[in-house]
C-alpha cells in the first residue's frame, strides 16, 4: 500500500443552469471528498490508496463507493451505517467565475467515525498517511479519529501529510484555528494556501507562512499559490515552482486534491521537491479546466505528455 487516507465523500449534485439553484431544475450528480479526491487521482498515476470511512446505507452510499472503488482505491475499510444517511453536497455556478457550495451532511454517516473504526495493521502498510482539516472539523469522533490515525502513523514510521482545507462552514473560526494548529505540530508535511496562512498565522508574504508552519512542527511545507504556482519551504531548502497556464479555468473546486495527488505521486518516486511540488501544479492545473472534482484528474500517461508539451512549448512559466 503506498498511501492511506480517511474522510468523508458525498454525492455531489451540480445545477445545470448558472444562477440561484431555486431557479434550477436539473442537476447532474457525481462524488466529491477531499481525500477520495487525493485517492482517486493517486489511484489514476498508477498508485495504490485505501480510503477508510463510513457511508450511510443508501443509495446514495453505493453511487459513492462504486465510483470509488471503480476507479482501483482500495476500501476494505469503509464500513456502512445504517443508523445516518451519506452526506449530499450541491455546488451553485453563480456566474462563470463564483461557486457557493452548500453542505447536506451534519449528522452523517462520516461525522459518525470513531477512533475504533481504524485497524492499526492495514494502517502500518502504507508508506504515507494523508489528512485534511475537513475530517477533525465534522464531529468530536471525527477529530478523535483523525488524532488516532496520526498516532498509529508515528508508531509505524509513516510519512503524514496534511491539507488544512480549511471549510468555515463546518467549524467556528475559534475551533478551527485551535485544532489546525494542533494537528499541524503532529505531522510532517502540510499542503496550505494563502488563506490558510492568514487565517492561522496573520501572515500573507509565501516565505513568512511557510516559516510560521515550519516553527508549528512540520518539517516541509508547501503553499499553493494557484496560478503562481507553489513555494516550498524546508530546513534544507526552499524555492518557487511555477505552473503551467491555465487560460480555461472551468471549475477551480478540487485543485488543491488534484495538487496533492501529483506531490505525493512525486514523492512516492522519490523525485527531489521541487520536481514533485512541479508535478502537483501540472495535476492542479489539469483538474480545473474540467467541471467537477475528480473529472479532470489525470491518468498517469495524460499527466506525462501534458508536461511535456509544456516544456516543448515553452508555456511552463
Ligand atoms: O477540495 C474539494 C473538496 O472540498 C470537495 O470535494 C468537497 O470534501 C469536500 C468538502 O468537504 O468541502
Amino acid at each position: 500500500m503506498d498511501v492511506v487516507t480517511l474522510g468523508e465523500s458525498m454525492v455531489l449534485f451540480t445545477p445545470e443552469t448558472t444562477g440561484y439553484m431555486r431557479h434550477a431544475d436539473k442537476y447532474s450528480s457525481s462524488i466529491a471528498g477531499a481525500e477520495s479526491n487525493l485517492a482517486i487521482g493517486l489511484s489514476r498515476l498508477g498508485y495504490n490508496v485505501s480510503w477508510i470511512s463510513r457511508l450511510g446505507d443508501d443509495e446514495f452510499g453505493r453511487k459513492v463507493i462504486s465510483l470509488i472503488r471503480g476507479e482501483g482505491v482500495e476500501t476494505s475499510q469503509v464500513q456502512y451505517d445504517s443508523t445516518s444517511p451519506t452526506g449530499l453536497y450541491f455546488k451553485e455556478i453563480l456566474t462563470d467565475e463564483e461557486t457557493q457550495v452548500y453542505y447536506y451532511r451534519q449528522n452523517s454517516a462520516a461525522s459518525n467515525m470513531i477512533p475504533a473504526d481504524l485497524n492499526e495493521e492495514h494502517i502500518s502498510k502504507a508508506k504515507f498517511l494523508y489528512l485534511t482539516g475537513i475530517t477533525p472539523a465534522l464531529s468530536e469522533t471525527c477529530y478523535q479519529t483523525v488524532k488516532q490515525a496520526i498516532k498509529i502513523a508515528r508508531k509505524h514510521s509513516l510519512t503524514i501529510i496534511f491539507d488544512p482545507n480549511l471549510r468555515r462552514k463546518l467549524w467556528t473560526e475559534e475551533r478551527a484555528r485551535k485544532v489546525l494548529l494542533e494537528l499541524i505540530s503532529m505531522v510532517d508535511i502540510v499542503l496550505p494556501g494563502i488563506e490558510e496562512g492568514k487565517f492561522l498565522f496573520g501572515e500573507e508574504v509565501p516565505e513568512k507562512i511557510a516559516k510560521c508552519f515550519y516553527e508549528q512542527g512540520a518539517k516541509l511545507s508547501v503553499l499553493k499559490l494557484g496560478p503562481e504556482g507553489a513555494y516550498y519551504y524546508s530546513k534544507k531548502e526552499d524555492g518557487y515552482v511555477l505552473g503551467p497556464k491555465v487560460d480555461n479555468v472551468v471549475d477551480p473546486v478540487g485543485a488543491g486534491d488534484g495538487f496533492a495527488a501529483g506531490l505525493v505521486s512525486g514523492l512516492l518516486e522519490n523525485l527531489p521537491i521541487k520536481e514533485a511540488v512541479k508535478k502537483g501544479t501540472f495535476t492542479g492545473a489539469l483538474v480545473i479546466k474540467v467541471k467537477g472534482d475528480i473529472e479532470g484528474l489525470p491518468e498517469k500517461k495524460r499527466l506525462e505528455s501534458f508536461m511535456n508539451e509544456a516544456n516543448k512549448d515553452d508555456v511552463y512559466r
